[in-house]
């Protein structure tokens, strides 16, 4: 047979599966997928459990939820025409323009018609003997297709507290990534918010410009940092857009992807008043800066962190007028940007308010929710509504949540009981035929740019694969062993793998994940490029391919 029947026989095989492949989830990944896969000619069919898209930005409707990066840089940047017809109205977009901004996407590119709404993928089965997947929904209903492409998002499987009583509450409680569609209004109310992470900031500071009184119950203080968002005219946008080339480029080249990047002087490179002034300008400026773009050791030697800790506690303890309670915001337990860095505006000073009490919750622990509120080791307290801002099953959580079955029945859990194992963070072995987008072992930092880079790879191995007709593409054993020792070497090191967070894959809330593992890539976003373009470049020899 010669390649040309080949190729068609092959196709032939596919055209009696469902689809040519199937994407979970419709968020910024899964929507982006659909476009470049639908441009090669596939039949791709996209199964999302909410009613509308956008994923992160569908579900986090809570009050306050907004980007931290800047909105421009977060766009996504494989149209023209779309840059040229799309108008941010602020730096640091709140979570409903962003939602408008991707059913626009949506809209504009005709995505909706592949995209079956309400479907929550409850299993995913390789078949052996026709090289494809059977997806069964919530409904029972199943699906297959030859390729199958997790949109998860690393963020999108959230986790209620263990506390016992949580449903005993007699008035309305809401966890942020749940958050109802109808607006709900906090006048008069007595509200309390469990969980101090970036999402609890966000909230807090919207919450306490109209509660009645608000108490937040905070375990581990974050290092915050001022985000110092604006409006953006049109004169602005104007210039924005002009920058685009420019701008897309410069994240190009960034450590993360951020349009902060690491500066390359080291914090004991300078004198203590250069230090002192480059840190004010960071702290008085938009955006990661602080963070992304500060001097290149701070995240790496405990002493140059301790500088910038420092510096950070400083400003706490001058915008919260009760020094006792700028004390409590103050984190003890690691260090400034080891952890994600809530961004904020006007968080500290919500504490200066009569109306605001700040709980300890390591000093007087939460012992129960009551049907009237909650009971600490102290005291009872009453409220009318009660928020859990307590985050999420991050990285890995949102593939345990459905059965993944590889080859031979495998399952994906066991596979990663010890942590998970990938070859480039986008496919695993013995699970052929599925790639992940914004997987773990993945470059996350501004996510849409890692976003736009990860779908165009996975769109360049299933074109080699379609336009050979390949049915059969799986990570090789040595190929996950040598980039999960790659992942855990880039690692080794960082303060941030010195501590507990979702970032290192630690949640209270969930049985087994007590323990530290390497979740990410932490190596630069172009160093990640580089080896996966190399890969490509070679025409996939790395991957077993049939
Ligand atoms: P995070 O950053 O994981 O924060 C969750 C917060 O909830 C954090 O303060 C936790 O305290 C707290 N928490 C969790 N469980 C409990 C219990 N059982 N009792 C009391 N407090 C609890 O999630 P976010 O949603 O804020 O942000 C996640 C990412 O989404 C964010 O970084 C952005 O990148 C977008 P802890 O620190 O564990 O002591």
């Amino acid at each position: 047979m010669d390649a040309l029947q080949d190729t068609q026989t092959n196709h032939d095989a596919t055209a009696a599966l469902d689809y040519d492949a199937i994407i979970i989830g419709a968020g910024m990944s899964g929507l982006y997928q659909l476009y470049r896969l639908r441009a090669l000619g596939m039949r791709v069919r996209v199964f999302e459990t909410g009613t509308g898209v956008g994923g992160t930005w569908y579900w986090n409707r809570y009050p306050g939820a907004r980007f931290d990066s800047e909105s421009y840089s977060y766009s996504y940047s494989f149209s023209k025409e779309l840059l040229e017809e799309w108008t941010w109205n602020e730096h640091f977009a709140p979570q409903p323009e962003t939602l408008r901004y991707l059913n626009h996407v949506a809209d504009r590119f005709d995505l909706r018609r592949d995209i079956q709404f309400r479907s929550r993928v409850t299993a995913a089965r390789y078949q052996d003997d026709t090289r494809s997947w059977t997806v069964t929904l919530e409904d029972a209903s199943q699906h297959n297709a030859r390729f199958l492409i997790t949109a998860l998002g690393p963020l999108s499987a959230p986790t209620m507290p263990r506390i016992e009583g949580v449903e005993t509450f007699h008035g309305r409680s809401f966890h942020t990534a749940r958050w109802p569609h109808e607006p709900v209004s906090f006048e008069g109310q007595r509200v309390a918010v469990i969980g101090t992470g970036a999402t609890g900031v966000q909230t807090i500071q919207e919450v306490v410009k109209t509660a009645k009184h608000l108490t937040v119950f905070q375990r581990t203080p974050n290092w915050c940092a001022p985000l110092h968002n604006g409006k953006i005219d049109a004169a602005e946008m104007a210039k924005i857009k002009a920058g685009y080339p420019e701008m897309f480029r410069r994240c190009q080249e960034t450590f993360a992807c951020f349009l902060h990047t690491p500066d390359p002087r080291g914090t004991f490179e300078v004198t203590p008043e250069q230090r002192e002034a480059f840190f004010e300008t960071l702290y008085a400026s938009p955006g990661f800066g602080i963070w992304q773009g500060n001097f290149r050791d701070i995240l790496t030697d405990p002493k140059a962190n301790d500088v910038i800790s420092d510096f950070v506690a400083r400003k706490i303890r001058q915008r919260v007028k009760d020094q006792a309670v700028a004390e409590k915001l103050i984190p003890r337990n690691h260090g400034f940007g080891t952890r994600r860095v809530p961004l904020e505006t006007r968080y500290y000073e919500a504490y200066n308010q009569p109306n605001v009490r700040l709980v300890d919750i390591k000093e007087t622990p939460i012992e129960r929710i009551t049907p009237a509120g909650v009971k600490t080791s102290e005291a009872e307290y009453a409220f009318d509504i009660i928020i859990y801002a307590t985050g999420f099953d991050a990285i890995t959580g949102s593939f345990d949540r459905i059965d993944f079955r590889g080859v031979d029945g495998l399952r994906l859990k066991d596979k990663w009981k010890r942590g998970p194992r990938t070859y480039l963070g986008v496919m695993v072995e013995d699970f052929p035929n599925m790639f992940m987008l914004m997987g773990p072992h993945t470059a996350l930092g501004n996510i849409p740019r890692s976003i736009e880079y990860n779908v165009d790879w996975v769109t360049g191995v299933l074109r080699h694969a379609w336009n050979h007709g390949l049915t059969h593409v799986a990570a090789t054993q040595a190929g996950v062993a040598s980039w999960t020792d790659h992942v855990k070497a880039l690692g080794a090191g960082l303060l941030s793998n010195e501590v507990n967070s979702w970032m290192t894959g630690v949640n209270s809330n969930v049985e087994g994940k007590q323990t530290r593992i390497i979740a990410r890539y932490s190596g630069s976003a172009p160093a990640y490029r580089a080896r996966c373009n190399e890969v490509a470049a070679m025409g996939y020899q790395e991957l077993s391919l049939a």
